[in-house]
């Protein structure tokens, strides 16, 4: 059940003082860095002032633009001992640009076996790998961690959908890694060539990389037949295997022996309690080439209050709400688009895609949410078509106390993505 128990099932008390050793080592470390240097200076800070977990508080937060501008300015180890380098998607702006030494690649490797291995993933399955490879940490960091664990790996990537489901049948692939939104998608490619997925040996998928809502878990489940673990992570903190789900599902597990975490109140900065929504805040605790410090990753969520019932010691991260840079205001109303989400994934009729574009007209903010209707919905009269307009506006102003203009369209119209998801157009 445990890839590692002795650091999985870690007493509290024992897990603080070795994340208390790690954060002075990983400060003897950052050192090495002219950025942290110079920071950490500023700040008065040194391993050796630093006593307890609370002095976290005193150490510079670290932010995408410091990333961004200083480069290489972070590595803590002349470049020659770099072995790799990812960047992120930039899904908000330039990409950032992430360097691993050979310890790091092996220490994040481990992190992904740990976490697909608490899910249930062993030697003898097959894995196909459809996350993309290349810049982004979400191929190579799976497929190092599958192969560490020992099961057999396709690196396929994404996209050319029908070789998926021809590779899912020919190798009998009994896991998958793969973006929540694409794992709808590829249900129609299913349903084009005849292939019940539930028919195949799928018995595990590893979902993330972007916001998703318990509702899109659950339709993944059903209509593959298996269980979807949520995966997050970012490239800033190595990539995935920064916080996974175990068979509970109720939150995804940080490896606190990695990664200290901090949920902030994204006004104050001071830290929350258990159940409250704040800005997750993340602290690198054994990486050797970049290490980077109170990380603000701007993503929004939770600590699970309570103990998890798998006998993992680390934290549950709630699943991640939306990020503090992608609220929109609407007509002065904040909005997550995940608020959208949730709202047309728990209905029925809804389809498997949506469009949300924002525009302005006679000076007034206008939302548009263009929803894909399932077929047979669709076919239905104008009158049932007028009806279900009407409900899912409700639904939405309700949730959103904005109303919006809704447009239902026919199945598999609007854009789609292999990558992350692209759910919101502002054209104010
Ligand atoms: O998305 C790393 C990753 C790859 C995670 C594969 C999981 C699986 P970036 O491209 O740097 O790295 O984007 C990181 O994506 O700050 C979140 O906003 C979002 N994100 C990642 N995982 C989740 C998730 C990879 N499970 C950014 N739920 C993060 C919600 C997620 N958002």
């Amino acid at each position: 059940m445990y890839w590692d128990k002795t650091h999985e099932t870690m007493d509290r008390a024992d897990l603080e003082l070795l994340q208390l050793a790690r954060l002075r080592e990983t400060l003897q470390v950052a050192l090495n860095s002219p950025f942290y240097r110079e920071r950490l200076q500023q700040a008065g800070v040194t391993p050796e002032n630093i006593s307890s977990l609370e002095d976290i508080s005193r150490i510079p937060f670290t932010t995408k633009d410091d990333l961004r501008s200083q480069g290489q300015a972070l590595l803590a180890r002349p470049l020659a001992d770099m072995v790799r380098l990812h960047a992120s998607s930039g899904t908000t702006g330039q990409a950032t640009v992430i360097y691993y030494t050979r310890e790091d690649i092996a220490t994040w490797a481990e992190l992904l076996a740990r976490s697909m291995y608490m899910t249930g993933l062993r030697p003898g399955d097959v894995f196909q790998n459809m996350m993309g490879y290349g810049l982004f940490t979400g191929g190579l960091g799976f497929h190092y961690g599958a192969e560490c664990l020992g099961a057999l790996t396709i690196p396929v990537g994404p996209g050319n959908s029908q070789r998926q489901v021809q590779l899912m049948q020919q190798f009998g692939t009994t896991a998958v890694h793969i973006i929540p939104s694409y794992a709808l998608y590829l249900l129609t490619t299913f349903a084009h060539m005849g292939v019940d997925p539930r028919s195949l040996p799928l018995r595990l998928a590893f979902v993330g990389a972007e916001p998703h809502t318990e509702d899109v878990r659950r339709r993944i489940e059903e209509a593959y037949g298996l269980k979807a673990y949520n995966s997050y992570g970012l490239s800033e903190l190595n990539g995935p295997g920064v916080a996974f789900e175990c068979p509970e599902q109720k939150g995804m597990h940080v490896w606190e022996d990695h990664f200290l975490l901090e949920v902030l109140d994204p006004q104050t900065l001071k830290p929350l309690p258990p159940g409250e929504v704040g800005e997750v805040v993340l602290t690198n605790l054994s990486r050797q080439g970049m290490p980077v410090l109170r990380y603000r990753t701007r993503d929004l969520a939770a600590v699970e209050p309570g103990d998890c019932a798998c006998g993992r010691s680390h934290r549950r991260l709630s699943r991640i709400q939306g990020r503090s840079d992608d609220m929109l205001i609407i007509k002065g109303v904040n909005i997550f688009p995940m608020q959208i989400e949730q709202v047309l994934m728990a209905m029925p009729e809804v389809e498997t895609n949506y469009l949300v574009e924002l525009k302005r007209e006679n000076f007034n903010d206008l939302m548009l949410v263009k929803v894909e209707v399932r077929e047979g919905f669709f076919k239905e009269d104008l009158r049932h078509l007028h009806a279900l307009q009407k409900k899912i506006t409700a639904a939405l102003k309700s949730e959103l106390l904005v109303t919006p203009k809704v447009e239902l369209v026919e199945p598999q119209t609007l854009p789609r993505s292999e990558g992350k998801a692209l759910r919101i157009v502002d054209l104010r």
